[in-house]
């Protein structure tokens, strides 16, 4: 039999199995829990929760040591030279900072766990005390791994902060957890500098560069803070080794400040355990990650994903090099024209990445290929859309001789701006449109696991495993969770709705963190212990649970969105400004995180409309005309925009752009409450088209 044939065959049969077996395939199955009543869900592959894949491990530290002792020589932590930094002057005057960065330097295992051991060492030298809390704050970067894992082997609790948390934010959480030391770069020194009158508690500063900023010295000579380089450090707990002091399971690991919806920001307070539950889980669901991998880092490190990430990868061999999200690719902003990019140098196997990041992907290749037009652009097209009707079911394009061909006429260039040999993409931290997860499995080849989690759950929820083709979901639980749906009936979601069941998503398992920090009020709010001890996560989001046990996110319970790049659009408050415009009967916001902009829908006020129609002289037939009428819509949008602006709103609240409705919403319709309060959903699916034209 010639090879052609079985280059054929086998994949037919195997494609007809696949197929078969994935219209059974379930994914998540009901589970009998306590606590409130729900519909509740576990892993289909895992009858118990999993809270450590690894035996007799229960902290990171532990995990770190072991994996450290296990792969030696191995390469875990790259960092790339700086060979220049240049300045680049455009058109139109403005400069630019150019890198031209080198080849990968790498520390083994071995090496790493020796530095982790004198960065340990060097700390307790400079007389940090194990019961006071280190802040690391800076870009994602080796020396950051190094210092958390320096600061678990000694029990030390790390506090983590978003670098755009804003100042004042700083402050609050610094001053909250009463830090004693801040470990950061110098360009966070410069801006710790400006604010040392507010930071109380701070004693010692560790500078993870060689250029401490000249502004640092008088700090340093008003005798409140001793500056330290990262190298000292290192220099000091060489010379002057001290035991590790290993946490426990239930220890504090890291105390995590994420933005608060409102107001200040809250610490989440992550124990070893929570970790090492997600880092395990997680390691289920990538197929064979072992230490042939190599991983991107460039994601900060003050966000659970990446955190969770990094210590599953040296959890088990496989190597970080590390990146920056301005010089990914060749083509990145900050990396000098004619260098390559990081992903180009690295060649990674795995990464981790957000919506936005692989927006920008998705919109890159787009641009390219139109740019080229021609025959390029058609051969691209084509290729596109056999791919994705050989995904949607026809099998012969999804295996065999044309999926090969494909790749080597189209998909390989694309492959090759994340370095060509991408296996795995993780993503998180908000919603994957369809359409970019479509495009980059299909451009790149490569799965996508999709994760929903939130910093309260240290990032466990649900995960999308490699074998799920469908997008617009979320997947199953991970292994380490309990998903629970449970009525809201003031939003109009119930877990006995059909077809599918539907409600309020909360989740439990070692996973679940233990509250925030100084925060008892806040905590007992939306954690909730059930009879059995077991924790559960109230996430406020509202979901429903498809026949294969797939959840998939339907809205939010609070009506406060967060855009695409995380600015968040309270729809209530901006509704309550906006309806002051004398046109306006009635409005809807209306915000989705894929988007940037919000848009509304309008209810005109009939007798204000028609006393600015008959002023213009415009004539038409009936209300419904005139609604429809662009200089109607402009004078309604006009009006909308200048109430926004006095009630102060910012520009991402006050909606792009609004269609004019001419019919009141009423309650017999089911469009408002009794209280005459909107029903956003109803609203939202009876005016599903218009919305969706809105953002066309
Ligand atoms: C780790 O540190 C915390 C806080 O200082 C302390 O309460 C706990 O007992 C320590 N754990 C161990 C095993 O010593
Ligand atoms: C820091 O926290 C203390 C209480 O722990 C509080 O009294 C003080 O006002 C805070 N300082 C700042 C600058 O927030
Ligand atoms: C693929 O399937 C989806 C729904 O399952 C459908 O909306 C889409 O049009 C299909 N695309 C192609 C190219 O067949
Ligand atoms: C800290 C915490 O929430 N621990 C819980 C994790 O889940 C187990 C059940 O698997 C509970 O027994 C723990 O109390």
């Amino acid at each position: 039999m010639s090879a052609y044939i079985v280059g054929v065959l086998v994949p037919l049969v195997f494609t007809l199995l696949l197929r078969n077996s994935k219209k059974e395939k379930k994914r998540g199955i009901p589970v009998d829990v306590g606590g409130e009543p729900g519909h509740a869900l576990r892993n289909c592959r895992f009858t118990s929760l999993v809270s450590t894949s690894w035996e007799g491990i229960s902290t990171l530290a532990e995990l770190f040591e072991q994996s450290c002792k296990e792969h030696g020589d191995k390469y875990l932590l790259g960092t790339r030279q700086l060979i220049s930094r240049e300045t680049e002057v455009a058109d139109n005057g403005r400069s630019f900072e150019k890198l031209h960065l080198g080849e990968y330097e790498w520390l083994t295992y071995g090496q790493a766990f020796e530095t982790v051991c004198n960065f340990a060492s060097g700390l307790a030298q400079l007389g940090h005390k194990k019961e006071e809390r280190v802040a690391i704050f800076a870009d994602t970067r080796a020396e950051w791994f190094v210092a958390l894992q320096g600061c678990f082997r000694r029990n030390v609790t790390v506090v983590t902060i978003y670098a755009s948390l804003g100042e004042e934010a700083l402050c609050y959480s610094l001053n909250e957890t009463e830090v004693t030391t801040v470990i950061c770069g110098s360009k966070e020194l410069k801006k710790l500098v400006d604010l040392s009158g507010q930071l109380d508690t701070v004693k010692h500063v560790i500078c993870m560069d060689p250029d401490i900023p000249s502004t640092a010295s008088s700090v340093e000579q008003s005798g409140r803070w001793k500056i330290t380089s990262f190298a000292d450090v290192q220099i000091l707990g060489r010379e002057n080794p001290v035991d590790a002091d290993y946490p426990v399971s239930a220890d504090v690991a890291v105390i995590m400040y994420t933005s608060g919806s409102t107001g200040l920001p809250k610490g989440v307070m992550m124990t070893h355990g929570n970790v090492l539950a997600t880092v395990s889980a997680v390691m289920t669901i990538v197929p064979d990650l072992g230490s042939k991998d190599v991983y991107l880092a460039y994601l900060p490190l003050a966000h659970v994903l990446e955190l969770a990430a990094e210590n599953l990868i040296a959890g088990v061999g496989s190597a970080i090099g590390y990146g920056t999200p301005l010089t990914l690719t060749d083509t990145s902003s900050k990396i000098k024209r004619g260098t390559q990019g990081d992903a180009s140098v690295l060649r990674p196997t795995v990464m981790a990445s957000v919506p936005a990041i692989l927006d920008r992907v998705r919109d890159g290749v787009r641009k390219k290929v139109d740019a080229k037009g021609g025959l390029s652009k058609k051969l691209f097209d084509l290729a596109y859309a056999r791919r994705l009707s050989a995904i949607n079911g026809s099998w012969f394009g999804a295996w065999g001789l044309e999926k090969l061909l494909w790749n080597l006429l189209v998909f390989s260039k694309v492959r090759a701006i994340l370095g060509g040999r991408i296996r795995f993409i993780l993503s998180g931290g908000a919603p994957l449109s369809a359409d970019t997860q479509r495009f980059i499995n299909i451009c790149l080849g490569a799965p996508i696991g999709q994760g929903y989690g939130l910093t309260e759950t240290c990032a466990g929820g649900t995960f999308s495993e490699v074998d799920d083709s469908s997008v617009g979901r979320v997947g199953a639980p991970l292994p380490c969770s309990f998903i629970k749906l449970i009525d809201w009936p003031e939003g109009g979601y119930l877990t006995s709705d059909s077809p599918m069941q539907r409600g309020e998503i909360v989740i439990a398992g070692p996973n679940v963190t233990v509250g925030y920090f100084k925060n008892e009020e806040k905590t007992k709010e939306v954690y909730k212990v059930d009879d059995k001890g077991m924790r559960w996560f109230y996430t406020g989001d509202v979901g429903q649970v498809h026949a294969d046990g797939c959840l998939e996110i339907i809205d939010r319970k609070k009506d406060i969105v967060k855009l695409q790049h995380g600015e968040y659009v309270s729809l209530g408050k901006v509704e309550a400004a906006l309806i002051v415009s004398p046109y306006v009967d009635n409005i809807m916001m209306h915000a989705d995180p894929f988007h940037s902009y919000c848009v509304a829908l309008v209810v005109a006020s009939q007798p204000a409309v028609e006393e600015w129609a008959a002023k213009q002289g415009i004539v038409y037939n009936d209300f419904a005309e005139l609604c429809e009428k662009e200089e109607t819509v402009k004078e309604v949008y006009a009006s909308i925009v200048k109430v926004g602006k006095n009630a102060r709103l910012d520009k991402f609240e006050i909606p792009a752009k609004i269609k004019l409705l001419s019919y009141p919403w009423t309650s017999e319709a089911g469009l408002v409450t009794a209280a005459l309060k909107i029903k956003r959903e109803a609203i939202r699916k009876a005016f599903a088209d218009d919305l969706a034209r809105l953002y066309e």
